[in-house]
């Protein structure tokens, strides 16, 4: 009986241990899709594609994209002119994380014939890092900046994989 119990408590800790970890990984910083839900395609979201987006110092765009494309990030000449014979760095897992370390601008383009030009191309403005510590507290803190709402945590798109591992996790430890 007294072994059982403690099993159950230690389930018990597991699982809010995972569940404040899912919950400061959804909060701590914004792994944000781009080109929303549907991912990188040329038939989708075109027009939310060719844009500028604005992210956070600590902030993650994700680009998702199926082996049709990839992901180019060029310098800012060779973005406007979609040429991708100097690439900084190219991406083509088809899930493509980019950490933004620090402030300035970062360019990304498909790297395939045409995609470029037709569009799949973004511009992201890195901002100085917010302070998410999103607690108790109460008011006050630096005023933020006007951009903030812009780019700030979407909850739609927390990291999944990492609610995936923890689901698993539970699953496991549960049965
Ligand atoms: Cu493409």
């Amino acid at each position: 009986m007294e072994g059982l119990r403690a099993e159950w408590a230690v389930k018990a800790i597991v699982i809010i241990m995972i569940g404040s970890l899912i919950l400061f990984c959804c909060v701590s910083a914004a792994n944000l899709t781009v080109g929303g839900a549907s991912g990188r395609d040329l038939k989708t979201d075109l027009q939310t594609w060719t844009s500028h987006t604005t992210f956070h110092v600590g902030d993650s765009p994700v680009f998702n994209y199926t082996p049709a494309h990839d992901v180019v990030e060029v310098k800012e000449e060779d973005y406007e002119a979609c040429d991708i014979q100097h690439p900084i760095k190219t991406h083509n897992d088809g899930e493509t994380l980019v950490p933004l370390n620090q402030q300035g601008r970062r360019f990304f383009v498909c790297g395939r014939q045409g995609h470029c030009s037709m569009g799949l191309k973004l511009e992201v403005l890195v901002l100085p890092k917010l302070s998410r510590d999103g607690g108790g507290g109460g008011g006050g803190g630096t005023p933020k900046s006007p951009l903030t709402s812009s780019s700030s945590t979407r909850p739609g798109l927390l990291c999944p994989k990492a609610v995936l591992g923890a689901a698993a996790f539970l699953i496991m430890i549960i049965s």
